[in-house]
């Protein structure tokens, strides 16, 4: 096949392709409420809707699409710790097999650096200017991020937001496709319960409210150029909630969350609802296929490996337990009884602390 026509097969395969998408997304939501595991190490060849660009399976295995993993932190002990122990089990999966995990960075978004350039690789971004964040210090994310887009040299493609307590517990492939971000339904984020207060930022000709999707900025897999569009609407339209006296008391602590689910959403982008992105110990019970651990809840038992939820336990880990020293290296494991979720967890923080030098300095 000569050149000329090979670009024209490929524009007319694109073109199907992208009007395919669209017609699935607007259509038919089911198809991106879930992403199907079990093709996760299929060729996309026998995948729809992919299986419109008629590539050769030979093209599609040499092309590695390597995602750079970003970690938005602080300079504190508690978000220090955390990112520690993120990025020692990032390092161990990197380079299995299934991975499509590229480089990693630390966004600190204290403005200086700390003492922990060299451990981990960092670039160091401004806060907002004093007061613009209205006390709310998780607003300096989406700034993070628009800063660190503009300024570093990301060589991957694809972008892989996570946050200090998110432990990596297997190679994690490149969830994004056709055009998709892949990102984790929250079952608290739900746009259509705030419909009125929410229409102040996607108005009504930018499409119905079911447009914004139940989702963060993480964890979340994207195109880089689509984080390069989203990121500084995220921005503006995170300061403009926290502006908003109805808006802000709406979504609290998660306002920024909001934020970023509009920014995609007025910028059109699709998202593949991952469920399987992630597990929150103490609810779910197992690790199974996912791919990340959050430790965001605290996890509290008695001696009979019974629940306590929302009450201190006699044996329990909670990482706001940790906010001016790190948890001791080789915590105790739980007694028997609590959910092997909780047991992973712990013990990958022993891991962790166990090889990291310096722990406790
Ligand atoms: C964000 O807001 C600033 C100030 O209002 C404005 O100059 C800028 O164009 C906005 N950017 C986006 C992407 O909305
Ligand atoms: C960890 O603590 C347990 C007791 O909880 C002890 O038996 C074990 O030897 C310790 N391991 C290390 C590596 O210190
Ligand atoms: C999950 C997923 O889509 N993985 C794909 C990542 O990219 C490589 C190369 O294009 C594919 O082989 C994987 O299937």
């Amino acid at each position: 096949m000569g050149y000329q026509s090979l670009i024209y097969t490929l524009s007319i395969t694109l073109s199907v392709t992208f009007i395919t998408y669209n017609l699935l997304i607007s259509s038919n939501a089911p198809l991106r409420t879930e992403f199907p595991t079990h093709h996760l190490h299929m060729d996309p060849i026998i995948q729809k809707p992919t299986d419109h660009r008629r590539r050769s399976s030979k093209e599609d295995s040499k092309e590695r699409r390597l995602f750079h993993t970003a970690v938005t932190a602080m300079d504190s002990v508690y978000s220090t710790w955390q990112t520690r122990v993120m990025y020692y089990w990032f390092k161990r999966f990197k380079d299995l097999p299934g991975s499509d995990m590229g480089g990693f960075t630390r966004i600190l978004h204290s403005g200086k650096p700390d003492r922990h350039m060299e451990e981990i690789p960092t670039f160091v971004a401004k806060p907002l200017p004093a007061g613009m964040d209205r006390g709310f210090i998780v607003l300096n994310r989406p700034y993070a991020f628009v800063q660190w887009l503009e300024k570093a040299d990301i060589p991957e493609d694809y972008i892989f937001m996570a946050e200090p307590d998110h432990i990596i517990v297997k190679p994690i492939p490149n969830l994004s496709k056709d055009g998709l971000a892949a990102a984790f339904p929250f079952f608290y984020i739900d746009p259509k319960r705030f419909e009125t207060i929410l229409r102040k930022f996607f108005p009504v000709e930018r499409g119905p409210i079911s447009d914004i999707d139940p989702i963060g900025n993480s964890p979340v897999i994207i195109e880089k150029a689509k984080l390069k569009k989203i990121a500084p609407t995220w921005m503006n339209v995170s300061l403009e909630m926290k502006k908003d006296p109805e808006a802000d008391k709406a979504f609290g602590w998660v306002l920024e969350m909001y934020g970023y689910a509009i920014a995609s959403a007025l910028h059109n982008i699709g998202n593949i609802l991952f469920k399987d992105f992630m597990i929150q110990p103490p609810w779910d019970l197992e690790v199974g296929k996912k791919f990340i651990i959050h430790y965001t809840y605290g996890c509290d038992y008695d001696m009979k490996g019974r629940g306590t939820p929302g009450k201190i336990g006699e044996w329990r880990f909670d990482k706001r337990s940790y906010t001016v020293k790190p948890p001791p290296r080789n915590l105790t494991l739980p007694p028997p009884g609590v959910p092997e979720s909780v047991v992973t967890l712990v013990k990958m923080v022993n891991e962790a602390t166990a090889n990291i030098p310096d722990w406790e300095a």
